[in-house]
């Protein structure tokens, strides 16, 4: 691929242009054989203030089974962080678990996967860990114990909630509660006119029951 200029040697830049774009479309098709890694998380070069719970390297082709591995290596250049012994493959995707990472600085990825063509790549990619994200990993655990031993905390702010939620109901749909106090006084009504009613029938009537 690099050597395509010595044929057109005497040739115009642009000849030399258009046939060096003519191999490589012609070349294409074989030279696919090996992944090219198309994306990542986190991305090469980036800088993550957050804290990543697994790197995943996504390539333009399959990743195939057989010896593929990726290590994480933290700024010290000793620690590796991948967990497992299994890269997680996914079609084009291969994944690992990763540690929390302790340490803010340069993370390298160094991978070897097979590629579709059977053959394995070995690549790295590197990004680094802003310190904001050890302070995210140190709020995340506090919360996680919290939610561990304050059970009956998280219970009464559920029914906190849900209080709130019948609140915002009434208050989003006033006519609902002027409805059931319009039910209720037009029942005492009907009760008192029933009433009334009885007792004027019992005393214009046979009702000399209750007198004597
Ligand atoms: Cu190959």
């Amino acid at each position: 691929m690099s050597m395509p200029t010595l044929p057109y040697r005497g040739t115009t830049l642009a000849a030399t242009l258009a046939g060096s774009a003519l191999l490589a479309t012609i070349a294409a098709p074989g030279a696919s054989a090996h992944n090219v890694l198309i994306d990542s998380s986190p991305e090469d070069g980036a800088t993550v203030d957050t804290m990543p719970d697994e790197v995943e390297l996504v390539f333009n082709e399959e990743v195939l089974e057989g010896g593929n591995a990726i290590t994480v290596v933290g700024p010290d250049g000793n620690t590796d962080y991948a967990e497992g012994e299994n890269v997680r493959l996914d079609g084009t995707s291969a994944a690992v678990d990763i540690a929390p990472l302790e340490e803010a600085g340069a993370y390298t990825v160094d991978y070897r996967i097979v590629s579709a063509d059977g053959h394995p790549i070995e690549e790295s990619i590197s990004f680094t860990l802003a310190a904001e994200a050890l302070d995210d990993t140190d709020a995340a655990e506090e919360a996680q114990e919290e939610a561990d031993t304050g059970g009956e905390e998280t219970q009464a702010t559920n029914e906190e909630d849900e209080d709130t939620d019948g609140e915002t109901a009434a208050d989003t749909n006033p006519l609902a509660g002027n409805t059931w106090l319009g039910a209720a006084a037009a029942l005492l009504a009907i009760g008192v006119i029933v009433i009334l009613v009885v007792r004027a029938v019992r005393h214009t009537g046979s009702g000399n029951s209750e007198d004597s």
